[in-house]
């Protein structure tokens, strides 16, 4: 039976709310790109929002999440603190990783977020040992698994597909599907591009959804969660959607053309469900400028908060190379 998403009033607002933020977080982290204030890669998640909030939508805290090295949105998403995160991104040591991940590695072990990884397809095999720990302690929980079209040519998403089945593990793969990987357009890569059949070969049940609305993902993203719980099987999900911008901040972008991104801009996530609400007057003006005022003076106080930090000292820089005692 399909589970419908609750859709009162706060709910809607909350889901606008969490996609306005990671638009604007992002828009802030191109100008400090600018100013050279970030450096090292920058992979922007524009245009894939729905995906990481409607997803997380269904997860609870004691859930896992692994994300890759586009994960500013399923961070936020996954209500990792803005503020440390705007901190990893400038390279600040009050920053989620003291500053040595940067953007491609935001962890947080609190909200067990289990890092972004610049690994294409890399954060498959983790989830497999994250879901494996959990279930060998009897934990009821879910690893919710991130990765781009790009990582199903990969033998870590072979091998963990294939395992995650064998061993029953409680895995929601989500493909994120936004038509290229770097500049290869998807039919160009994959000799069949309907990833849900490819996952059907290792008997790993899924479905295809629609990326760019996030009430679709939400619903379809709750269903799979119950079933992962009630049948004790994986699960996948390939999200279709785009990204509006380059790769990273050094891509040309010479295969597409600007038609092409223009006419998915117009389709995009915030764009639709904002329209829809204001067209079925479920917000007011006055709420939607709320939203956006509050999130710029959360993303503000976030960049203040980085700039306040300060760098690792030299004489730390090997400390953590090798492992430490943890604190029990
Ligand atoms: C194992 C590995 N091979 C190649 C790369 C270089 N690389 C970085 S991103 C990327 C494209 C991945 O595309 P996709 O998985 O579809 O993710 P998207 O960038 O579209 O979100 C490649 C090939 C890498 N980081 N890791």
């Amino acid at each position: 039976m399909t589970k419908k998403v609750h859709l009162d009033h706060a709910h809607l607002l909350h889901l606008l709310k969490a996609m306005i933020r990671i638009r604007h977080f992002e828009a802030k982290c191109v100008e400090l790109y600018q100013a050279q204030k970030i450096l090292g890669f920058l992979h922007l998640y524009d245009g894939e929002e729905a995906v990481s909030v409607g997803v997380m939508e269904a997860l609870t805290q004691d859930d896992a999440v692994i994300a890759t090295y586009r994960e500013h949105g399923q961070a936020l998403a996954r209500g990792v603190d803005p503020k440390c995160l705007m901190a990893e991104m400038m390279g600040k040591l009050n920053g989620c990783c003291r500053g040595r991940g940067g953007s491609m590695h935001f962890f947080d072990r609190a909200r067990r977020f289990y890092g972004g990884n610049a690994i294409v397809g890399g954060g498959l095999p983790l989830a497999l040992g994250v879901a494996l720990a959990d279930k060998m302690q009897r934990r009821s929980t879910v690893t919710a698994c991130f990765f781009g079209e790009g990582a199903v040519d990969e033998g870590e998403f072979h091998e963990t597909l294939n395992l995650a089945k064998l061993w029953r593990l409680p895995i929601l793969f989500v493909c994120e599907n936004n038509l290229y990987s770097m500049g290869m357009a998807v039919e160009r890569a994959e000799a069949d591009t309907d990833f849900v059949h490819k996952a059907s070969g290792y008997r790993v049940a899924g479905e295809k959804v629609d990326g760019m609305d996030v009430v679709a993902v939400e619903s379809a993203a709750r269903n799979a969660i119950d079933r992962i719980r009630s049948e004790n099987d994986p699960y996948f999900l390939e999200c279709r959607t785009y990204r509006f911008r380059a790769h990273s901040m050094f891509d040309a972008q010479l295969y597409r053309s600007k038609d092409e991104v223009e006419a998915w801009r117009k389709k995009g996530p915030i764009v639709r469900f904002q329209t829809w609400l204001e067209a079925n007057r479920l917000i007011k003006p006055e709420e939607l400028a709320a939203i956006e005022e509050e999130v710029d003076k959360e993303i503000a106080a976030a960049v203040a908060f980085a700039e306040a930090g300060g760098l690792e000292p030299v004489s730390e820089v090997e400390r953590f190379v090798t492992m430490e005692a943890v604190p029990s």
